[in-house]
C-alpha cells in the first residue's frame, strides 16, 4: 500500500502537468482503480493539491515539498518584510538577484527566495550547495541609514533571527559560531552571506543571503560537506515546513531588526550570546592576514569577536573562520 502511494506520487509528477486516468493509474501501478482513488485522498489529507476533472483524471498542482509564493503570504505576520517577494524554481544565485533588484531601486524587505540555486555562493568565493526544494535559499534587501561599517552587525541580527526562527518551528537548540554560522549538534545547518552596495559613507543596501538546509536527508548532503553539515529534518526527523520556517524567520527578522534601529546593537548583543558557542573557548581565527589561536572572550558593541592569545594580547577580529 506504501508502494502504491509511492508509485502514484511518481507517476503523477512524471506526467508533467498532463492528466492522468484513474484508469492509466491503476493499469501502470497494477491496483484497482478503488484503490488509486482512495490513495489520491489520502494524499488530499497530506497537504498534496490535486486538480481532478472528468473524463480526464488526476494532475498534480502542489506537493507538501513545495514551496510557492502564496505559501509564504498566506499567515506572514510582518509588516515590510517578505511583503514583497520574488520567487523562482531555479536561479544561479538570489544573492545576484537581489543585487539587481537592489540596483533598481527594489524597497526594503524585498525577498528573493529560489527552489534551487546553480550556483550558491558562500563567502570568499566559496560555493553553497543549495539542492531543488530541500532548503530555504533566499535574499532580503535592507536599507538602513547606516555607515558601512555597521554591515557585518547584520550577519549577527540575522543569525540571532535565524536561530530563534528554528527554535520556534522545531524545538532544536541552534547554536552561533561566530560571525556567520548555526549549527546543531555541532555541524552546519545554515549559512549568512552580508554584501553591501554603497556610496561614499553611507549604505545604500544590504543583500543578505541565507541558506538553511531543511529537508535534506543525509545522503543529500554534498560528499564535501558530509560529517560536517546537517539539516533540520536530520536532527529533528520531521519534515519541516519551509514557508513556516520563512515566516517565522521573517517577523523574528523584523523584530530585532526594528530593536536595533530604535536601541542599537546592545540589546542584540545579548540575545546573540545566548546563542554563541565559541565563546570562552580556544579557538583558532583564520583571516586574510593570518592565524591567530586564543581564548574568544566575546564580542564587542560593534560585533567584533575579541581573541586573546597565549600572550594575553587581544586581538579584535572583523571578519575570520573560526575553528573550535
Ligand atoms: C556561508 O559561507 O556560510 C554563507 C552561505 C550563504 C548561502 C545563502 S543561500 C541564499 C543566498 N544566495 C547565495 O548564493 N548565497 C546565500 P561560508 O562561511 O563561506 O561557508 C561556505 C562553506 O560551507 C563551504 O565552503 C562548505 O564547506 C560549506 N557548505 C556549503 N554548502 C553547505 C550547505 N548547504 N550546508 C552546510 N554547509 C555548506
Amino acid at each position: 500500500s506504501i508502494d502504491i502511494r509511492k508509485q502514484l506520487i511518481k507517476a503523477l509528477s512524471d506526467a508533467d502537468g498532463e492528466f492522468l486516468s484513474g484508469q492509466t493509474l491503476a493499469e501502470k501501478i497494477g491496483c484497482s482503480r478503488t484503490a488509486i482513488w482512495k490513495h489520491i485522498e489520502e494524499l488530499r489529507k497530506d497537504g498534496f493539491i490535486l486538480e481532478a476533472v472528468r473524463n480526464k483524471g488526476y494532475k498534480i498542482i502542489n506537493t507538501p515539498e513545495d514551496l510557492t509564493e502564496s505559501d509564504i503570504l498566506f499567515g506572514l505576520e510582518t509588516e515590510r518584510f517578505g511583503r514583497n517577494i520574488h520567487f523562482y524554481e531555479s536561479v544561479e544565485s538570489t544573492q545576484k538577484v537581489a543585487h539587481q533588484l537592489a540596483h533598481e531601486g527594489a524597497p526594503e524587505g524585498t525577498i528573493v527566495v529560489s527552489e534551487e540555486q546553480r550556483t550558491g555562493r558562500g563567502r570568499l568565493g566559496r560555493s553553497w550547495s543549495s539542492l531543488p526544494k530541500k532548503g530555504v535559499w533566499m535574499s532580503m534587501i535592507v536599507r538602513p541609514v547606516l555607515p558601512p561599517q555597521k554591515a557585518p552587525q547584520f550577519t549577527l541580527i540575522t543569525a540571532v533571527a535565524a536561530a530563534n526562527a528554528i527554535g520556534e518551528v522545531t524545538g532544536l537548540h541552534p547554536e552561533i559560531k561566530w560571525p556567520n554560522d548555526i549549527l546543531i549538534n555541532g555541524k552546519k545547518v545554515v549559512g549568512i552571506l552580508t554584501e553591501l552596495q554603497a556610496e561614499a559613507d553611507k549604505i545604500s543596501s544590504l543583500v543578505i543571503g541565507i541558506g538553511i538546509n531543511a529537508n535534506h536527508d543525509v545522503e543529500d548532503l554534498h560528499e564535501s560537506i558530509q560529517g560536517k553539515a546537517t539539516s533540520l529534518y536530520i536532527e529533528k526527523r520531521k519534515k519541516i515546513s519551509r514557508a513556516q520556517l520563512i515566516q517565522t524567520f521573517l517577523k523574528d527578522f523584523e523584530k530585532y531588526y526594528g530593536i536595533y534601529l530604535d536601541k542599537g546593537f546592545a540589546p542584540i548583543k545579548l540575545l546573540w550570546e545566548t546563542y554563541a558557542i565559541s565563546i570562552g573557548k580556544v579557538i583558532t581565527a583564520r583571516t586574510v592576514t593570518g592565524e591567530i589561536v586564543g581564548r574568544a572572550l566575546g564580542i564587542t558593541d560593534e560585533g567584533v569577536l575579541k581573541v586573546e592569545d597565549e600572550h594575553g594580547t587581544i586581538h579584535e577580529v572583523y571578519s575570520a573562520d573560526i575553528e573550535l
